[in-house]
């Protein structure tokens, strides 16, 4: 393959002012808005969101990184691989919110990796099917082929609660420059797709602890950094994705405690992801898309 373009972000420039508002106090308010949210039609009593990305982008450590902000502590429901390579999300693993007391409506669905080759990793058909509620929770993709609607682990008339209202794409923020003309066809393919059936996409952005030292030092200057700025701004160019559907994030990962800043962050990305969610879920249960 050709060697990658040569990079031109600059290097950790802090801007004086943050280029977007953020509360950093407002850690609470969100997330009792968040645990007291009720979902819009009285029949779809959760919200199922779609997670799909790259492998090893951080699709299962944002997963945990939502359900400790909730649970108040780390927890570790979506298994997290620490060596690298392959995907090692194999199958399709539906993982509830939970909060401290009780179950928050909202499902997390964690999807293997999606790899720039044809034929590795998961395929974008089966991630539009996965979208769509044609695939079953624990089923094991395979490499050689998407999942076939002939087979008996598709399912073929959906329920509401099938279908995931939001695709949330996670991208590596270190990595984002490199990713190849193969790997953003695929998500070109997705993206035309799930715009067919007005499906809302937002963009996770991880790692940005380790991609501006800036923001490592400090993750409350994720707004003053150029770097994270122009990254963000590479992904919404390269994905086709409008800035204020993109948000930087820190997963938890290697830490023993919860930290305000690596939770309000979270919480306000979670938030945006449920409201888009939300409201697509209200349209399709109003035209009564598929059975409830
Ligand atoms: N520093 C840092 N490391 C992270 C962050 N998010 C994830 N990681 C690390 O990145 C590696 C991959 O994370 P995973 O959550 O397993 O990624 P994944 O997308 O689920 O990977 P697959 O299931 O293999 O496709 C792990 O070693 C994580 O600890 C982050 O925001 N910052
Ligand atoms: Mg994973």
């Amino acid at each position: 393959p050709p060697p990658p373009p040569p990079l031109s972000l600059s290097i950790y420039i802090e801007l004086k002012t943050p280029w977007r508002k953020f509360d950093w106090g407002q850690k609470e308010v969100l997330k009792k808005r968040l645990e007291e949210f009720s979902v819009s039609h009285p029949d779809g009593q959760i919200i199922k969101i779609l997670v799909a990305g790259q492998i090893g982008a951080g699709k299962s450590s944002f997963i945990n990184s939502v359900n400790n902000v909730f649970r108040g502590r780390i927890t570790s429901e979506a298994i997290v691989d620490q060596s690298r390579g392959k995907s090692f999300t194999k199958s399709l693993k539906s993982h509830r919110v939970r909060g401290a007391d009780c179950d928050l409506p909202f499902v997390l669905t964690d999807i293997m990796g999606l790899e720039p080759k044809v034929l590795e990793g998961s395929q974008p058909e089966d991630i539009i099917s996965a979208i769509f509620g044609h695939v079953k929770d624990e089923y094991k993709f395979k490499e050689e082929e998407p999942l076939s609607h002939k087979s008996e682990d598709y399912i073929s008339d959906p329920l509401l609660s099938d279908q995931a209202f939001c695709l949330v794409y996670i991208v590596d923020a270190n990595t984002i420059q490199f990713a190849s003309d193969r790997l953003v066809d695929k998500l070109r393919i997705i993206r035309i797709r799930i715009s067919d059936k007005r499906i809302p996409q937002v963009i996770i952005m991880t790692k940005v602890d380790e991609t501006c030292p800036l923001v490592k030092d400090d993750l409350k200057k994720v707004y003053n950094s150029k770097r994270i700025k122009e990254k963000m701004h590479l992904c919404s160019e390269m994905i086709g994705v409008p800035m204020n559907c993109i948000f930087p994030v820190k997963n938890y990962h290697d830490e023993i405690e919860l930290d305000n800043d690596v939770d309000v962050l979270i919480l306000k990305a979670f938030e945006q992801i449920v409201n888009f969610a939300d409201d697509r879920l209200r349209v399709a249960a109003s035209n009564s898309e598929c059975r409830q």
